[in-house]
């Protein structure tokens, strides 16, 4: 018997999405911005249909992304920052709450999410990730999401 599966299509035809992002370490968030909005477009989207909104560091995106989900005018949020650790213990505190506000609210409001914060030991790392060597999490960051949209679409 053929086990019944259900799987997304990436077509991105016809979805809202909006992408949050932080400005703090903007060279690399840039690259992440682009990176969503190419992959977004060659799937069948249009930038008409994508708003990008700006927050200072990656501590503040859950809260943006929660409150543009809670419209009702978004199918998709993607959130994207980069977070570089430094010589305190600070790097944790805004990677664990960044990860954790986002999961909530993307839980709470049912409103899928994709998740696109490095959290990275060295600049290196980060370059690597957004754009080359490592690829581009920002395109993983909007894939993701757009899979969860066509997949819940079905449950
Ligand atoms: N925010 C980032 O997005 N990336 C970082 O690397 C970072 N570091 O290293 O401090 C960072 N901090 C700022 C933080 O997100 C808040 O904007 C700030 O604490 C004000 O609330």
């Amino acid at each position: 018997m053929p086990l019944k599966t259900i799987e997304g299509q990436l077509n991105a035809q016809g979805l809202k999405v909006a992408i949050v992002a932080a400005r703090f370490n903007d060279f690399i968030v840039d690259r992440l911005i682009s990176g969503a909005v190419d992959y977004l477009v060659r799937h069948g989207g249009s930038e008409e249909n994508l708003t990008l909104v700006r927050l200072p560091g990656a501590f503040e995106l859950p809260l943006a992304a929660q409150k543009l989900a809670r419209s009702g005018n978004y199918h998709g949020v993607v959130v994207l920052g980069a977070v570089i650790r430094g010589a305190t213990p600070h790097f944790d505190y805004v990677c664990n709450e960044c990860a954790k506000g986002v999961a909530q609210a993307s839980m709470e409001t049912g409103v899928p999410m994709g998740f696109g914060l490095l959290t990275c030991d060295s600049l290196d790392q980060a370059i690597e990730r957004a754009g080359s060597k490592a690829g581009n999490k920002g395109v993983e960051a909007a894939s993701a999401m757009l899979e969860t949209i066509r997949v819940l679409e079905q449950l």
